[in-house]
């Protein structure tokens, strides 16, 4: 083991609202002999070199001197990149098989959900009612994936898999087998004009932040299979105007959507996004980060460092994800 700048190997995990014991359990397990603390309880503020974060407070970020990378405990880093005393190191966030298929699994049976039309037999059910409704097929349903990185791939070609035409749309141009590309401001109106169901795996960055808005909802495809656009969002709630979204859906303009992340988490009881038919609601757990898998990739990330090697996913800063 080689010891940073300032001679720290010490682990310091900030993870927000979610319980820090399992990380800190797995981090012990996984690198014995080095100090891990919890913040607040930091003994040593100096000996800390790495810190694992979920919405790092800034307070946390001041008190580091000996900081040489941040991980991110999952693989939106917009709750680290935000802080604005964030020090001048690596930030690492996580690409996992496991939080991957995790995604893949709930973006599929959201879009499966609209598409075979289950709330409305959810209705049905709850009346005793034995009534089939008019079923397209996949091949005449166009789905869209706005966000085609790790996760985003993964979901359009499985989507494609089960016969959606399915087509994607990045910052950059992505040649994806199978899949129609669609890049930048000049790429989003014709591919937005030929989705049905609009999936949504990107960052939350400036450029991306309150992008589902009515104006957008108002440009994806009408008069398709479905009957109307559906939203199925898993990136984050701040790419989302929530009273856009039930004004939409109450005028037709959306005929469906499914949330996994919120403007403001939890979701508020009083939201009207609870009561609606058509809206499922699920609470940020589209893709749980698992502490046991992601931890032994962290851990993975600091012996390679600490034996010269490069941070693998190292965000770029300047692109905010
Ligand atoms: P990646 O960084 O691999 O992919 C991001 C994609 O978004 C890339 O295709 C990128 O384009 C595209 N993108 C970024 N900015 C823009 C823009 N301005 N215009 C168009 N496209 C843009 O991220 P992941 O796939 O690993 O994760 C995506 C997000 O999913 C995370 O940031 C996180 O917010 C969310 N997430 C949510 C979870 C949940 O439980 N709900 C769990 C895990 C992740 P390009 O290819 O050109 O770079
Ligand atoms: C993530 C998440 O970014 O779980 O990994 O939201």
């Amino acid at each position: 083991m080689t010891s940073g700048r300032s001679g720290a190997d010490g682990i310091l995990i900030a993870s927000g609202s979610w319980d820090p014991e399992p990380w800190a359990a797995e981090v012990r397990a996984a690198l014995p002999g080095r100090p891990v603390w919890i913040w607040p309880d930091l003994a040593d503020p100096t000996a800390v070199r790495y810190l694992l974060a979920w919405h790092p407070p800034e307070e946390a970020l001041a008190a580091l001197p000996g900081l040489d990378a941040v991980f991110s405990l999952g693989a939106g880093v917009e709750h680290i990149l935000s802080r604005d005393n964030l020090p001048d190191v690596p930030v690492a966030r996580i690409i996992s098989d496991d939080l991957t298929s995790r995604m893949v699994e709930w973006i599929t049976l959201q879009v499966l959900l609209h598409h075979r039309q289950q709330r409305r037999y959810d209705r049905l059910q709850r009346e005793r009612r034995w009534h089939e409704l008019p079923q397209p097929v996949a091949g005449e349903v166009r789905v869209g994936v706005m966000g085609m990185g790790v996760i985003g791939a993964a979901a359009a070609v499985m989507l494609a898999r089960l016969g959606f035409e399915v087509a994607g749309w990045s910052r950059t141009p992505k040649m994806v087998e199978g899949i129609e590309g669609f890049h930048g401001a000049a790429g989003l109106d014709p591919f937005l004009a030929r989705t049905d169901i609009l999936v949504v795996v990107l960052p939350l960055t400036p450029e991306t932040h309150g992008l589902l808005a009515m104006p957008l909802f108002r440009k994806l495809a009408r008069g398709g299979a479905l009957g109307g656009p559906v939203l199925v969002n898993a990136g984050r709630g701040c790419l989302q105007v929530e009273a856009d979204i039930a004004r939409a859906i109450e005028e037709g303009v959306l005929i469906g959507a499914s949330l996994d992340v919120f403007e403001t988490e939890p979701l508020d009881p009083a939201s009207p996004l609870w009561g609606l038919d058509d809206v499922v609601v699920t609470p940020h757990c589209a893709g749980w980060c698992d502490p046991r898998e992601l931890v032994r990739q962290i851990a993975g990330q600091i012996e390679a460092y600490e034996a010269g090697r490069p941070l693998r996913n190292v965000v770029d800063r300047a692109a905010r994800y």
